[in-house]
């Protein structure tokens, strides 16, 4: 098997540049609606549409699993995509929203590539060979006392009208905490976690599509993935990703 990074890196780019035009042109955006508060836009299937074409043509041998057009056949060896993270961001015309790409062999991440467009941070990692954002390499941070620590978090389960709705944990944490962070893309928010800029973050009921990419870029920074009791792996309905240093102290409060 062998990926090329600079091959992944140009496609990711170019799915990047789709999504941008689309981002200076929000009047005219078509958005519909998959579900209440679950929105998809023409953005998302252009995105998602380029990278299952050019994926392919590059990689026939995998298979895709991405967010809005669903499993090819192949889903030992995929590619896992989340076209845009964070759509209801991008749509509103900020600029926390992400395009995320993984590759999956046999149950384990080979690949992950988290593209932000309108910051122009490309984060990606391979596995074993550590974590870049835009060429350089990146590590957790080294924040020991949670006391300090700033944290993000996201409500996606705010939308599965679950009766664990994040609130209370959020309050719980956010006052034993000095910063708090909504960015509102969860591959982002890994990314913000390998790249030091937070010291963990969590969420609850994602998809594997939108932290995939991001799992392996913590993973390969240095960081820990667990669910909420600290057992570790990707744990997408329950994720925790941390700087390693505060992950004891967060657990008594999850
Ligand atoms: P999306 O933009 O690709 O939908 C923000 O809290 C995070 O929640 C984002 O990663 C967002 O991804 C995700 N999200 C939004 N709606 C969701 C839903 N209905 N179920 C699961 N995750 C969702
Ligand atoms: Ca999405």
């Amino acid at each position: 098997m062998t990926i090329s990074l600079n091959t992944l890196e140009n496609i990711v780019r170019k799915a990047g540049d789709i999504a941008l035009t689309h981002f200076k042109d929000l009047q005219n955006l078509e958005i519909s609606q998959k579900s209440p508060r679950d929105f998809v836009t023409a953005a998302d299937v252009a995105v998602e549409k380029f990278l299952k074409t050019t994926l392919f043509e590059h990689y026939p041998q995998y298979g895709f699993w991405g967010e809005e057009s669903g499993k090819t056949e192949n889903q030992s060896q995929r590619w896992i995509v989340d076209p845009i993270d964070g759509t209801h961001s991008f749509a509103k015309g900020q600029y926390f929203w992400s395009i995320s790409v993984a590759l999956e062999i046999e149950g384990q991440l080979i690949f992950g590539a988290v593209f932000a467009p309108a910051l122009n941070d490309y984060y990606c990692a391979k596995k074993g060979d550590g974590a870049f954002k835009n060429g350089k390499k990146i590590t957790v941070s080294g924040e020991t006392d949670l006391g300090n620590a700033m944290i993000a978090t996201g409500f996606a389960c705010l939308r599965a009208y679950l009766e664990d709705n994040n609130l209370e944990r959020f309050g719980r944490i956010a006052q034993r905490t000095t910063g708090q962070r909504r960015f509102g893309s969860a591959a982002m928010d890994l990314c913000l976690v390998a790249d030091g800029q937070v010291d963990a973050f969590w969420e609850q009921e994602l998809n594997l599509y939108d932290v995939a990419g991001g799992a392996l870029i913590v993973l390969e920074a240095g960081g820990t993935l667990t669910d909420f009791k600290g057992n570790p792996g990707i744990f997408p309905k329950q994720i925790l990703a941390t700087n390693g240093g505060i992950l004891d102290a967060l657990l008594t409060l999850m």
